[in-house]
Formats: C-alpha cells, structure tokens, sequence
C-alpha cells in the first residue's frame, strides 16, 4: 500500500486477480494513462501461484497515490474478492468505485465517460448491448448467441431493465455501494454481476448504460466454469422468488 497525502483518493478502481501476472500491470499502466483525477486501486488476489500477487505489490510501490493490494489465502471466488475490495475502497474514502476485470476485457479507455457518467446516477454498467456496443468481432457466430441469448435468459429471470446483465464493468456511487449492503452478496463468477444489477434495481438505483466493446482475453486463462453456470442459473432463480 502507498498512501499518499498528495492525491487524496476520489476514484477506487477495483481489481480481483487470479493468475493475471501478464496482463495486470499492462492494465494498471493503461488506467494511469487515462489521468483520472483522485485515482486509486484495490486489488485483490488469491494467492495467485503465477506471482500476480507480488507483481501488485511492486506496481503499489511504484503508485503515487493510495494503492492497496489485499492478498488472501487461496481461491475464494470472484464475488467475495469483490465484495472485500469495495469495502476496502470505502473504508479508504472512494467517491466513486469502479469495478473491472484485469485480464483487459474491459478498454480502460471508456473509463473517462463512466466515470462522468456517475455524475448523473448512481450506478453507470459498461454495456455490450446497446448502441455503440459489441463484443470481440473474432467470437464465433456461435460464442455470440450463448452470450446474447445467456443474458436474455437472465433479464428474464429476475425480470432486469438493464441490457447487460452481467458486465463486470461498472460504476458505483459510495452511496449505492453503502445502500445495497455488500455484505449480502453471494454469487460467485458473472452470477455476481447478475446479483448486483439486480440489488441496485431493487434499492431503486438510477442506472446508465454506456456501450463498450468487450475484448476476449489475449493472455492467461479463463475462470469461466460449468459449476459457475449452474450456480448462476440456480441462484439466481431462487434469488428472484425469494425477493
Ligand atoms: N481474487 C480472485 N479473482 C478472481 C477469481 N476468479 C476470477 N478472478 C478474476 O476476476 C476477473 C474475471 O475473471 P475471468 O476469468 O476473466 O472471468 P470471465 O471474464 O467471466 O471469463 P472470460 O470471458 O473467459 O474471461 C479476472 O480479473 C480474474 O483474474 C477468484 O477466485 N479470486
Ligand atoms: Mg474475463
């Protein structure tokens, strides 16, 4: 952790990692670039066995701002990684918390419009599917449906105005963070994303869509697994009938 007094911290951007070592600190280096006024991180690793760990705590001692690395022990899921970086981002005092991946799905370069965008609602999603969005024009005709219709499939499931269900690109407000009670959350994997566009629509949250176009991982491997499907559907399905 770097803390420094000079740029008191507005902006957290949170990063969960497992096994990121090649593409986390291109994406550090691409964020810095952006000049994003009060800018900090919170990474959160899990043990990675590739050293992404270490690799964080370097780029935080080189970071002229607050930086700080949270190490756990091992595995634990990518929802509880996120869950204990926003609360270490709002213990630290973050304005504004964006989540993002580090395997450089998510183009640093759209930051600057969703952060503004927070300016006028709570919550701002870095949408694939509205105008001006897309994914990887390399995906097969076919990688394409199962994300297309996987995120219809959702929508209706637990009955979500927001088009892209499960971005794991988003914007916070402290204060939608605060009023959603992360503590709740319980999926793991893009369940999660799910989890929490459906909270902050149950709190009444004012949520923008802001396009993007999502890249496929060049580097590292996929967490992606039939058991974070299946938790998805199931979860997320009980989610909604329990309310
Ligand atoms: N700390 C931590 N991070 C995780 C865990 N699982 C995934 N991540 C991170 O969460 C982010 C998203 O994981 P990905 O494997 O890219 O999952 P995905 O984007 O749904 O799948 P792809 O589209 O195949 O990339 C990446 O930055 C991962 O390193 C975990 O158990 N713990
Ligand atoms: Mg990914």
């Amino acid at each position: 952790m770097n803390d420094s007094s000079k740029n008191p911290l507005k902006v957290a951007i949170v990063v969960p990692t497992y096994n990121e070592a090649e593409t986390l600190p291109v994406l550090i280096e691409k964020v810095i670039n952006q000049n994003i006024t009060g800018l900090g991180f919170v990474v959160v690793d899990d043990g990675s066995p590739d050293g992404t760990g270490d690799i964080a705590d370097r780029l935080a001692d080189e970071f002229d701002g607050v930086f700080i690395v949270l190490h756990r022990e091992g595995k634990q899921g990518l929802g509880t990684a996120y869950t204990a970086g926003f609360q270490i981002a709002l213990d630290a005092g973050a304005d504004r918390i964006v989540q993002m991946d580090a395997d450089l799905s998510h183009p640093p370069e759209v930051l600057d419009g969703l952060i503004g965008e927070l300016g006028n609602a709570d919550v701002v999603i870095a949408s694939r599917y509205v105008s001006g969005g897309g994914v990887d024009p390399e995906w097969s005709w076919g990688r394409r449906q199962i994300s297309y219709w996987g995120n219809i499939g959702i929508r209706t499931i637990l009955g979500l105005k927001v088009k892209d269900t499960t971005s794991g690109f988003k914007g916070f407000q402290r204060k939608t963070l605060e009023l959603i009670g992360i503590d709740r959350l319980t999926l793991s994997g893009f369940g999660f994303q799910a989890e929490v566009a459906y909270r902050c629509q149950q709190a009444g949250m004012d949520v923008i869509e802001q396009p993007y176009v999502f890249m496929e991982r060049t580097a590292g491997k996929s967490k992606m697994s039939l058991g974070i499907v299946v938790e998805a559907f199931f979860a997320l399905s009980w989610m909604r009938i329990r309310g």
